[in-house]
């Protein structure tokens, strides 16, 4: 048997011989020396996940070790699955703060109260398991440190919680019974260098795995694989630490681990995915090899990929389950690899820790790039100015090159990964200096990331996080000043636009700056997944639903996906910004540009076709010939004839859309090109029949109003009430964050001016020869600021125009939410259909996917179920929308939103299930206008160009009545 070693550099600090070893800073000692993964070989294995045997204590000290003697009866005890996180299951509960410490600040101390739990398992080892060799017991996550026994023997015990640790345990091993004890402390001297903005799991959360070690078995090895783009030739050599061949039979390679050949090779980009299968032979172990060959470097400032420049499009993504948390089945994890190939996404990466090894795979075998994150953030400190920061204290080191190495050694064998990042947020320090020099040591063919130190003194590219528009633009213009060493790198933005809530706003503008500046190399948008959990009252909970004293509410509820994975309207506006084909008006009437934008292929894999529509009804479609450009190639491609519409009044364009030809037409780029304007005559109402007294009502055309105070009552046999303007939204997450320069956050301003609580003055009502005017002033108590709004009604019998023409008055300092009408249809519609921007929500700045069509939607489908309600659902450019028997055109277009439920309950409403219809009731908003969104959660505001100013304005709607859908 091997005897247990120390890890590397595992040595105990100078810390008191009576130190506990949860507060010890080292980080352990027992296990064996990191080495790479690999997900098959012809070893046995056996798997030891499953039913645990379970008992929690209040402290670490509360139970005695006794349960792990050979032969204690643990029968009594309860049962978890592992892998699994024991407050998942019934016991204990889940904390969630962003960069607080749920403990006082202290180091390497840790609480009294340190929830432990002892997990008992026995095992027998399967027919046919080798009485020689070794045999090598396998942690890959257990949060945040855990001891091990096995048959009683005490095999040692670790922290670093999303990184593998492995045991010898040859020796110990019975044919019959084996008795697994594993103790767990939530806290734990690591959970300082793992304050990760995320729920504190505590538990088994990664697989545990019994691994046979044959003689001879495979050791440590490391593939490297380069390819050269001037010669088309890859060059592999495979350093092992036990002697081996090395077979890659689709090349005819047969070599000795440890020499090198040449050959002429596919090569490996995330939009090219070349494996070549291969495999590492021992003397006593066959180990399979996915080879990929491609050679990562910076060229003139440039992160370039097998000599070219890439464009990050990417993702941060943490490992999240709605019910079961971090811990991930095989499924959940192609799910998301998946689903961000099909939105365009070609990057990720793992914040803030190596992900499961499992996901690896799927990112070579699909094709990502990969920021590969190493498990260390030590963000609360920046409470006490990094004080004590122990990136920055060197007691620490060699816990932060333990946790480098174990991410290095575990995941150096994936050719998606290209960029090893030391952590997250942990201010600067020595000993992330450390953890660079060792990286690079080990592996000078990947690239180095850490965004948190400004000098970028250790790292290959430099790399902010949120930086606003204008800066992105300095620094891709070289204008950012900072140190020289600087100026030279290529510039990523780690995280940015934060997709809390409704948003984030202004992917677009980025975009345009990524495809400006040769230096600016793409981002990661913030982030991935919602971390709502599942909850049986609240649909999904969020930080202080489980009753904790200090938390960062639904700031972990910020995803491009829902808690289940639905995308939320933000994947389809990132999967449209980034999307590798261009498509615009060509340079000549009757064309359209495409324009290549992947890095490496060309458009071969695309079929590309025509449509023509006409009001919303498509008309003709067909195939365009686009020839198979180069990235970067652009071509004018002729459209064909229009088709004879028949209806030469309606407006019309041309979508061009880019489909995979592999038979799934899958859509991967599209756009609309006007084609003619069409004719106003639907909003064109000419003035007759005016309005007539009849009794307590005025009637005009389809319509009745209250005589006295002017207010719309029905449209033919629909009833309407509470028609009037409206300038108030639920305010989002966006709303609510506080401005990066200023600290003023919109949500805030709104309700201190009053936009929440606006008063209808009513000032006359006017019945002319053709027209119904009321006329208003519409403020908030204990202001001065106000909008005088008239409304003008007219009509031609049968249709019934409204003119509403609304000016401010004194001094507005705040932008409007919205700009526009609301009412309620008291009897209620269940279903929408509208002509305009579609299938989904869009706001100003989010309106790249919204698409003209013409759509239909049940009034439930319209509301976009943000984790924590707030404004949603607006439909953009809408010329026309039938609901509950009204049909409503706009002079101009309109965005268009219906919901069961009034602004101010979603404004109220915490949750989902706060939000519940009284009765039949539907509100519906008809806006000229809307305040952008912005990424104010974390990040810049609303751009100038998108914030919606008060000034005077006026706009029109012409309603007719529509048998109910
Ligand atoms: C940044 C963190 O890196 C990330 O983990 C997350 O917390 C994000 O913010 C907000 O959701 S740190 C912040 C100070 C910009």
């Amino acid at each position: 048997m091997n005897t247990p070693t120390s890890a590397p550099m595992g040595t105990r600090a100078n810390t008191p011989v009576s130190t506990p070893y949860y507060e010890d800073v080292s980080p352990g000692s027992g296990a064996l020396p990191p080495r790479a993964r690999y997900a098959r070989s012809d070893a046995m294995t056996l798997s030891l996940n499953g039913k645990w045997r379970f008992r929690l204590s209040p402290t670490a000290g509360t139970a005695d070790a006794s349960f792990a003697a050979d032969g204690y009866d643990a029968s009594g005890w309860d049962e978890v699955a592992v892998p699994g996180h024991w407050v998942l299951q019934g016991h204990g509960a889940p904390i969630y703060t962003n960069h607080l410490y749920p403990f006082p600040v202290d180091p390497p101390r840790v609480p009294t109260r340190n929830p432990t739990a002892d997990h008992l398992r026995t095992f027998d080892l399967p027919q046919g398991w080798q009485p020689s060799g070794d045999a090598v017991l396998r942690f890959d996550g257990v949060e945040s440190c855990a001891r091990v026994w096995l048959n009683g023997t005490e095999l040692g015990e670790f922290k670093g919680s999303r990184l593998p640790h492995e045991f010898a345990v040859g020796a110990l091993l019975r044919p019959g019974g084996n008795v697994l004890a594993v103790r767990v402390h939530q806290w734990s001297s690591g959970s300082y260098l793992e304050d990760q903005d995320q729920w504190w799991l505590p538990g088994i959360f990664r697989d545990v795995t019994l691994l046979h070690r044959p003689e001879g078995a495979a050791g440590d090895f490391f593939v490297h694989a380069a390819y050269d783009h001037l010669t088309g030739r890859g060059t592999l050599r495979v350093d092992s630490a036990v002697p081996g061949r090395v077979t890659v039979p689709e090349l005819g390679v047969d070599l000795a681990a440890g020499a090198e050949v040449s050959v002429p090779v596919e090569p490996w980009t995330a939009e090219t995915p070349r494996l070549y299968d291969g495999e590492l032979a021992s003397a006593g172990e066959r180990v399979a090899l996915r080879i990929g060959f491609r050679t990562v470097r910076v060229e003139d400032g440039v992160i370039e990929v097998n000599g070219r420049r890439i464009l990050f499009r990417g993702v941060n993504r943490h490992e999240f389950h709605p019910d079961t948390g971090r811990t991930l089945d095989l499924e959940t994890m192609r799910a998301d690899v998946t689903l961000m190939k099909q939105h365009n996404i070609n990057a990720v990466r793992t914040s803030h820790y190596p992900p499961h090894p499992d996901f690896l795979g799927l990112c070579d075998e699909l094709g990502l790039w990969v920021v590969d994150e190493c498990d260390l953030e030590t963000h609360g400190f920046t409470e006490q100015g990094w004080r004590d920061n122990p990136v920055d204290d060197e007691r620490w080191t060699p816990a932060l090159i333990d946790r480098a190495a174990r991410m290095v050694e575990r995941d150096k064998n994936h050719p998606s990964v290209i960029v090893w990042s030391l952590g997250n947020e942990c201010g600067t320090g020595r000993g992330l200096s450390a953890m660079a020099g060792w990286i690079r040591e080990r592996d000078p063919d990947r690239l180095i990331h850490y965004e948190g130190d400004p000098s970028c003194a250790d790292t290959d590219m430099y790399s902010r996080m949120y930086a606003s528009h204008a800066e992105v633009a300095a620094i891709g213009r070289g204008e950012d000043g900072g140190p020289p060493r600087r100026g030279q790198l290529p510039f990523v933005l780690c995280e940015y636009g934060h997709a809390m809530g409704n948003g984030p706003g202004g992917l677009t503008e980025y975009q345009q700056l990524f495809d400006t500046h040769r230096r600016n190399q793409g981002g990661f948008v913030w982030e991935w997944i919602d971390h709502g959990l599942t909850h049986p009252v609240l649909g999904y909970a969020y930080g202080g639903d489980f009753g904790e004293e200090l938390h960062d509410a639904n700031f972990v509820c910020d995803g491009l996906l829902f808690p289940d994975r639905t995308p939320s309207p933000a994947l389809a506006e990132y999967k449209k910004v980034i999307e590798p084909v261009g498509i615009d008006a060509g340079g000549t009437a009757g064309t359209v540009r495409v324009l290549n934008r992947y890095d490496f292929t060309t458009l071969s894999h695309l079929l590309f076709e025509w449509s023509y529509e006409a009001a919303g009804e498509t008309l003709g479609s067909g195939v365009l010939d686009v020839p198979p450009l180069a990235p970067g190639e652009r071509a004018d491609v002729p459209l064909p004839a229009p088709p004879d519409t028949g209806q030469d009044a309606a407006e019309s364009h041309w979508t061009v859309r880019a489909l995979l030809a592999d038979g799934t037409r899958h859509e991967v780029a599209w756009a609309q090109l006007p084609a003619a304007p069409g004719q106003r005559a639907a909003v064109a109402v000419p003035e007759s029949g005016g309005p007539r007294r009849a009794g307590e009502l005025v009637t005009l055309g389809p319509a009745a109003f209250d005589a006295r105070t002017g207010e719309l009552r029905a449209i033919g046999d629909t009833a309407v009430r509470d028609l009037r303007l409206d300038v108030w939204r639920a305010p989002t997450d966006n709303d609510n964050g506080a401005d990066p320069v200023t600290g003023a956050r919109s949500g805030q301003l709104w309700r201190e001016v009053g936009l929440h609580r606006m008063q209808h003055r009513l000032d006359a009502v006017e019945l002319s020869g053709t027209a119904l005017t009321v006329r208003t002033r519409v403020a908030p108590a204990a202001r001065d600021i106000g909008l005088v709004t008239v409304y003008r009604w007219t009509s031609d019998g049968a249709r019934l125009r409204l003119t509403v023409s609304v000016t401010p008055e004194g001094a507005w300092a705040v932008p409007l939410p919205r700009l526009g009408i609301r009412f309620a249809l008291p009897d209620g519609a269940d279903s929408a259909v509208w002509c305009g921007g579609g299938p989904g929500e869009a706001y100003p700045d989010t309106r790249a996917a919204s698409r003209l069509g013409r759509w239909e939607s049940s009034v439930d489908a319209l509301q976009t179920p943000y984790v924590r309600p707030q404004e949603n659902g607006a439909r953009a450019d809408v010329r026309w929308a039938a609901i509950g028997g009204v049909r409503v055109a706009g002079d101009p277009e309109f965005w268009f939103t219906a919901r069961r439920w009034t602004t101010e309950q979603l404004d109220a409403a915490e949750h989902r299930t706060d939000l519940r219809p009284a009765d039949r009731e539907v509100w519906v908003n008809l806006d000229h206008a809307q305040h952008g969104i912005g990424s104010q959660s974390c990040g810049p505001g609303v751009l100038p160009e998108h914030r919606l100013r008060a000034a005077p304005a006026e706009f029109g709607f012409v309603f007719t009545e529509e048998p109910t859908l």
